[in-house]
């Protein structure tokens, strides 16, 4: 894996030329000349591998064609100025030596700051260029599309290339995964990982700690649709996503606890806790089976396994936006995790050997995340769970959510023949019937093959 270039830089493609042109008209408006380049960086559609990577565990997603690009133009003067092209994201300025990011609302711009604020910090320099940037996104909002991490990749690229420094697309991954975290989402790293080095006409299996990607060739019959629930969440400005990540926290504490010779203060992952013990995935399920209990854990009684008071949790595995949360359910989070890291390496084992009903096989393990993310790991939405049903019955062989849920998006696969009477179905059963979301059918609804990563295009 290279490690020393950057992310490429293209020529503009046809297909994107009308777009750009308009963002670079916007900038000359706005700043008075034109910008030296744009910064591009893709949303993401999650495969399978749902709410598992923070836990240290593989997923498997793919590109879209979704995506944010900036116009950018260096500023020597360390000066950041961001415009939208959606007039509902205000303007906003601030000299690159004195960001500061607060957790309390997620304005727009506050992504934009995590991808400087990341970069600043990976290269530590006295001498810091800024920059004038316009701000154009293509990815819906709170969809479960990723459009915070593309936002947050397209950022530390301009900051990136503004101040001429030099990174691989790997290590910027790793330094995007951590800088979102600046928002208050404590996400693992797919969106970023996947948004960087996405290669077109491949999924990725990627696997962290270290960063590690491998293309995955989806069977050649294979197609995907998604649909946008147009149910939206906002990861940051609400406490479902880090919970979630505390549960699983505290779930690999809990079971740390009944391991002789494993010091749960060590434990921060459910991945780690595997490792540690040397089981396999199923083992870990048996594990959980026998050593939690399937009711909701209340605070106290995690204070009294883990014997800390309520003050030292914090410390020890809570997170700001979930001090408040006193019920724990361990033993449903952690069965989602240890069988969904399952189903992601029986995803890539078939795609691998391809066997004739491998689309079928697929389907069905899409089936089980769906299935699994709502009833074990409570993060789906009943419009989600509706539209799941409703692809499925119009020709889908898997439908699942995507992405963090509580709303947002599902990925349905089905045969490539098949797309355009799934495409139709789902109009006619899901959007139709409600005239805001039929509204919005044209963009909400979309079929899809990987897209490519991140890159940079020159201006002229
Ligand atoms: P997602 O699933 O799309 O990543 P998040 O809740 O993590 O959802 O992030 C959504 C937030 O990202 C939005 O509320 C907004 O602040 C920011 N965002 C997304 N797209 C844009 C855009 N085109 N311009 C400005 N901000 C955007
Ligand atoms: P979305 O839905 O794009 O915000 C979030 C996390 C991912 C992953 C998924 C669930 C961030 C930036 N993203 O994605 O890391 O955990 O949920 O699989 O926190
Ligand atoms: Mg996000």
């Amino acid at each position: 894996m290279a490690q020393d270039k950057n992310p490429p830089t293209l020529p503009i493609p046809e297909d994107k030329k009308e777009r750009f042109e308009k963002i670079k008209a916007k900038f000359i408006e706005i700043y008075g000349e034109e910008p030296k380049f744009f910064s591009r960086a893709p949303g993401r559609v999650n495969l399978i591998g749902e709410h598992i990577d923070y836990c240290g565990y593989s997923v498997l997603p793919m590109a879209v064609e979704l995506d944010i690009v900036m116009a950018v133009s260096p500023d020597t003067q360390g000066q950041i100025s961001l415009v939208n092209t959606d007039p509902q994201y205000q303007s906003y300025n601030v000299d690159a030596n004195q960001i500061v990011i607060t957790k309390d609302v997620p304005h727009w711009y506050k992504y934009v700051l995590c991808g400087i604020q990341g970069i600043k910090e990976h290269f530590q320099s006295d001498t810091l260029r800024g920059f004038k940037a316009v701000v154009d996104g293509t990815v819906p909002r709170s969809a479960g599309l990723s459009s915070s991490s593309a936002l947050v990749c397209c950022s530390a690229l301009s900051m990136l290339k503004a101040n001429e420094w030099t990174m691989s697309k790997e290590q910027l991954a790793e330094v995007c995964a951590k800088c979102e975290r600046f928002i208050g989402t404590e996400g693992g790293g797919m969106d970023q990982a996947i948004s960087l080095t996405a290669v077109a006409g491949k999924a990725k299996l990627i696997e962290f700690n270290p960063l590690r990607t491998q293309d995955v060739l989806l069977p050649p019959n294979a197609a995907f649709v998604v649909g946008n629930s147009l149910a939206e969440m906002n990861k940051a400005a609400t406490p479902q996503f880090n919970t979630r990540v505390v549960e699983c926290r505290l779930a690999a504490q809990v079971l740390a606890t009944s391991q002789e010779g494993v010091k749960w203060r060590e434990i921060r992952r459910l991945g780690e806790l595997q490792e540690k013990l040397g089981y396999t995935l199923d083992e870990m399920l048996n594990l959980v089976t026998s050593k939690l209990h399937p009711e909701p854990y209340i605070k106290q009684e995690v204070c009294e396994i883990l014997e800390v008071t309520p003050e030292e949790l914090v410390e020890t595995s809570l997170s700001a936006n979930t001090t408040h949360v006193d019920s724990f359910s361990l033993y449903n989070r952690a069965t989602h995790v240890y069988s969904e890291a399952k189903r992601v390496v029986q995803f890539k084992a078939i795609c691998d050997q391809q066997p004739g009903n491998a689309l079928e096989q697929l389907g069905e393990l899409m089936n089980q995340s769906h299935a699994s993310c709502r009833d074990m790991y409570d993060c789906s939405h009943p419009d989600l769970d509706t539209l799941v049903e409703v692809s499925k019955a119009n020709g889908a062989v898997g439908s699942r959510m995507t992405g963090a849920g509580w709303g947002g998006c599902t990925v349905s696969i089905v045969n490539a023949e098949k797309v355009s009477s799934l495409l139709a179905g789902v109009k006619a059963g899901y959007y139709q019937p409600n005239p805001d979301k039929f509204s919005k059918v044209d963009e909400a609804l979309f079929a899809t093959t990987p897209g490519g990563g991140a890159a940079f295009y020159i201006a002229q």
